[in-house]
């Protein structure tokens, strides 16, 4: 397909994966992180737009969209997938963490969507894809926070499946269980995270499940974990 796909948070890990993926299958990828130099790499790869910006930040969220405009004419696609995340006990949370999570998690996902929505409507079309977690239905202990944003990013899309179906938008949320990135300042790679953990490529592939639906249909949410993982 010659579909446009914007992905956030493409440096790495999830989004990374998932850029690679589209790109493969024709789209033009604009990969969206703030890290310049790992996005240089990508972009070299995927044959695409690289563009530098904070998600939580409004004026970069809306210049993402603009950008992508200008350079393709048009926006099919649309990955909510950047995020972070850090687990302790609540006490120990100082509320500049607590905010970091929800501007990226929360507030990032809602400023990408803003921006990207009136396309979608005045084009009658779109699909805005969300990375999720298992942990927007299930909580644990050092969760409070991130499990609080990721229960807060699963409200905002699946209220906002609900506003955009009678304009032709699909809303398709993803849930990752344990997925092997550079999460929560992990290392990828090891023998035996390995053995426990999903590969970016796995969501990669519940991504693309999700777009290729037929038109007429939509995949609200699509839940994935390692076999290893109990939830
Ligand atoms: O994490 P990681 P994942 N503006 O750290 C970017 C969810 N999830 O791939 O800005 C723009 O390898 C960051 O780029 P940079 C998780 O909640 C994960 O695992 O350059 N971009 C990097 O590309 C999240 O929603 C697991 O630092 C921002 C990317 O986000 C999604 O999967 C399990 C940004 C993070 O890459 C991807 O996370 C699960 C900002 N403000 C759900 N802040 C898991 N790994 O186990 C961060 O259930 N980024």
């Amino acid at each position: 397909t010659d579909q446009v796909a914007i992905v956030s948070g493409a440096s790495r890990g999830i989004g990374r994966a998932i850029a690679l993926l589209l790109a493969l299958q024709g789209a033009k990828v604009v990969a969206v992180a703030r890290s310049q130099a790992e996005l240089n790499e990508l972009t070299h790869k995927t044959q695409g737009l690289g563009i530098v910006a904070d998600i939580a930040d409004e004026e970069d969220a809306r210049h993402v969209v603009a950008e992508t405009l200008r350079q393709f004419g048009r926006l099919d696609i649309l990955v909510c997938n950047a995020g972070v995340g850090s687990f302790n006990e609540l006490e120990h949370f100082s509320a500049a963490e607590w905010d970091r999570m929800f501007d990226t998690n929360v507030k990032g996902t809602f400023l990408l969507c803003k921006a990207a929505v009136p396309h979608f409507k005045a084009r009658k079309r779109g699909h805005i894809v969300g990375i999720a977690s298992d942990v927007a239905r299930r909580t644990f202990a050092h969760g409070t926070a991130y499990g609080a944003s990721k229960f807060a990013q699963d409200a905002v899309l699946a209220s906002l499946r609900k506003e955009v179906r009678p304009h032709g938008i699909k809303v398709s949320t993803i849930y990752p269980g344990l997925v092997d990135t550079y999460f929560n300042d992990t290392t990828p790679g090891s023998a035996e995270a390995e053995k426990t953990h999903l590969r970016p490529a796995d969501v990669a592939q519940a991504v693309r499940y999700v777009l290729e639906a037929p038109a007429h249909v939509v995949v609200d949410e699509l839940m994935l974990h390692p076999l290893t993982q109990e939830w």
